[in-house]
């Protein structure tokens, strides 16, 4: 590989922000090395590369580091035009999207978080206002999908596909280990068949974690969040 084509990912295998970084760089066709990171013992490299943050994911290209995976993402379709494009060229569309895929890593990622790591009343309400997120997002796929879901394969995979499908991807073991019905057919029926037909695609199917690796850490996060906010 050319140095001046040197590109390298760290990275944490359950983060959802992590996948989405993979998934463009291999949809891309791009070769690059992956370093997984511990974030409870942070390496001095990740904290040079993002000493504001101090998270992963950072794509360091050339030696030059890039943080925060949609900065990423827009920064790879910049550079490598060559492979599917995730961002439309018109201004108006290219800020809707861009709207929604940072509504998706906020809002609804945000309040997934705590419904996994809360307990009793505060669960609750965590869980009421994360499904309030998710019917937001349901009226907005009506306006994607104005047809009903089409049939979605990787070539035509874009960008909001990548962000629901990786911050979601963990969702059946996440209801297995809660208890909870987290993405519900008869709520949210556009997004449900949506998220099912995008955890079909080949290459999200391969970047997927084994299924008792997330309920594994799944308990970890939860006793570690709950000590913390008990303590
Ligand atoms: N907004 C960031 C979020 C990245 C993020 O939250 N990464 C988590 C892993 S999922 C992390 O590195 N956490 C380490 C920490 O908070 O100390 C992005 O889109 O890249």
């Amino acid at each position: 590989m050319a140095e001046e084509n040197k590109v390298r990912l760290h990275g944490m295998w359950a983060s959802p922000f992590v996948m989405l970084v993979k998934l463009t760089l291999e949809i891309k066709g791009m070769q690059y090395e992956y370093v997984e990171e511990d974030l409870v013992n942070k390496s001095l490299v990740l904290l040079k590369y993002n000493p504001i943050h101090k998270k992963v994911p950072v794509l360091v290209v050339n030696g030059k580091p890039l943080v925060e995976s949609l900065i990423i993402l827009e920064h790879i379709d910049e550079t490598w035009k060559s492979g599917p494009r995730f961002l439309p060229e018109d201004p108006y569309e290219k800020a809707q999207l861009r709207f929604w895929c940072s509504f998706v890593h906020k809002q609804v990622f945000e309040t997934m978080m705590l419904v996994l790591t809360s307990d009793g009343e505060e669960q609750e309400k965590a869980a009421k206002e994360f499904f309030e997120r998710l019917s937001t997002l349901e009226e907005e796929i009506k306006n994607i999908f104005p047809e009903g879901i089409q049939v979605i394969d990787q070539k035509n995979v874009g960008l909001l596909d990548l962000v629901v499908v990786t911050t979601l991807s963990h969702y059946k073991a996440q209801e297995e280990y809660l208890g909870l019905k987290l993405i519900d057919p008869e709520m949210t029926p556009l997004l449900f068949s949506w998220l099912t037909a995008l955890l079909e695609l080949p290459l999200v199917k391969e970047a997927l974690p084994h299924h008792e690796m997330v309920v594994g850490f799944l308990k970890y996060l939860r006793r570690e969040t709950l000590k913390s906010t008990s303590a």
